[in-house]
Formats: structure tokens, sequence, C-alpha cells
């Protein structure tokens, strides 16, 4: 387990990952709302806030727009990704080699694992090899832990979640990102599966769209429950105004402040 405190993932401890790989994974209707956004500078700007820890994007992006933006923000590059268009079991195929995401100047790398998919023991044994590579260029490595697959009965339950959490910490994952499982209580549970305080560190993963009040209480419940902190995209820059969520952000996850407090 790599210590994060040095780690420019990370500020104090604390994670704040603004994800862009939804161009992939989603395709375009993500952003139907705000169209400007599917200019990747426009993103990339917004991660510039003090508040992120780390933009989290796919190959093509860091190579083409990190390089204007590598003095203001960490990178974080994905390995693996898949289309909204494959109609298969769960899966990601990897698209870019740990040795590659450090010639392009990557802080960090990324790595999907579907587990209850039919595709997880190949998934696992990619991730196997990414995990080995990333501990030898030093590099933290984060874990997108999102159950599904034929062998799930319920993808969000706590139980789950924390299964996610703990999954990540037993292949060798660094970060767990995991989605929200429904209050302070579980998140607790989710953060001991996760080998509590010297395992691996946990984020919450932001979802789609909701108001300003709901996400940053469940952000909070996070940080309470020993969270490190939160990987988020839509939350963020489909909104008229990231930057406004981002200070209320900055609020929550780095200054420990009240949700009250953080949109007064
Ligand atoms: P969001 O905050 O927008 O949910 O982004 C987090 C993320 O993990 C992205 O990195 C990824 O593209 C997306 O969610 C995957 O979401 P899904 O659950 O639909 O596969």
């Amino acid at each position: 387990m790599l210590s994060l405190e040095d780690s420019p993932l990370a500020r104090d401890g604390k994670i704040l990952i603004l994800a862009y790989d939804h161009g992939l994974e989603h395709g375009p209707s993500d952003f139907t709302e705000h169209p400007e956004r599917m200019a990747p500078e426009t993103v990339f700007d917004v991660a510039t806030h003090d508040a992120v820890t780390s933009v989290a994007v796919q190959k093509g992006l860091a190579e083409g727009y990190y390089p204007s933006y590598e003095d203001d923000v960490s990178l974080l590059t994905k390995l693996n990704g898949t289309s909204n268009l494959w109609m298969g079991e769960p899966d990601s195929a990897v698209n870019c080699t740990v040795d590659y995401a450090a010639d392009i100047g990557a802080d960090a790398v990324g790595f999907t694992l579907y587990g209850g998919s039919n595709s997880e023991i190949e998934m696992a044994e990619e991730f196997r090899d990414a995990q080995e590579a990333a501990r030898a260029h030093d590099l933290p490595m984060v874990m997108w832990s999102y159950p599904r697959g034929q062998g799930l009965r319920n993808a969000s339950d706590a139980d789950t979640i924390s299964y996610a959490a703990r999954e990540a910490l037993e292949l060798g994952a660094d970060v767990a990102k995991v989605k929200y499982p429904g209050s302070r209580e579980a998140m607790e549970h989710t953060v001991q599966a996760a080998g509590g305080e010297n395992g691996a560190k946990v984020v919450m993963s932001g979802g789609s769209k909701v108001s300003d009040e709901a996400f940053l209480k469940n952000v909070k419940a996070v940080m309470d429950a020993g969270g490190a902190g939160l990987a988020v995209g839509r939350n963020v820059w489909q909104r008229e105004n990231p930057t406004q969520l981002l200070d209320a952000l900055e609020a929550v996850i780095h200054e420990g402040k009240s949700v009250d407090a953080a949109l007064s």
C-alpha cells in the first residue's frame, strides 16, 4: 500500500478526483445539457480549482489536452474503459499500459473492476499486471470497484459495496472508488472493510446529478465515516456553475465544514 501523504493524488490525505471519462463510458449524451463541456478544455479548466486533487481521463484526453494543464492539476490516467455501445457482460478493455501512462505524465493510474461479472477473472488478472507495473513506477492505483453483472442480485446494497471496497484492498489498490452505500453507517462499514486507517482509502463515486444539498450531505457522510473524499464527474461539470459546487466541496472535504456552512 502506497502512502498518499506526499502523493499529488491527495492533499493532506484528502482526495477530490474530477472524473471526465464519460465521453467513452456513457457517450456524448452526458453533455446534452451543457454541450460546451464536450470540449475537454472546458473541464480541464474546471479541474484547476484548488479543491481538485486530480483529473481522471482516458489516454486520448491525457495525450491531447493534459500538457497545457500539467502545472495546474495532477493527472490520473485510466488504464481501461468501455463504451456504452458494448452490449455484452460487463467488461472493460485495457487501452493503456502503466509504462505509457507514466510516459505521458500520469501521477496516478485507475482501473475498473466489475466484480460479479462473468469477466471478473480476466479483469482481475489484467489488474494484477497493471497493479504490479504501477508499483514499479511508484504510481498510486485507484480501483473503480463496481460490482455488476450476472452474479449480482443488488449491486448497490451496503454488503455489496463493502465487498467492492474489500476486493480493492485484497487486490492491492491504494484507493477504492465505490458507489455511496446509502448511509454514514454503511460507509463506516465500507471503510473498515477496506482495511480501516491503514488500508485502501475509500472515495465515493459521484453518480447522476442531484441537488447541491443532497450531494453535499452524502459527501459529508462519507467524510464523517472516515472516507478520504470523492471521485466525481457529472455532479460537477453537468452544473451551470461547477466552481460554486467545488467551493462547497472544498469546505466539506478539505476544511471539514458542515453542509450548511458550505452552502452559505
Ligand atoms: P460520476 O461522478 O459522473 O458518476 O463519474 C464517476 C464515474 O466512475 C466515471 O469515472 C465513469 O465514467 C462513470 O462514473 C461510470 O458510471 P456508470 O456507473 O454508469 O458505469
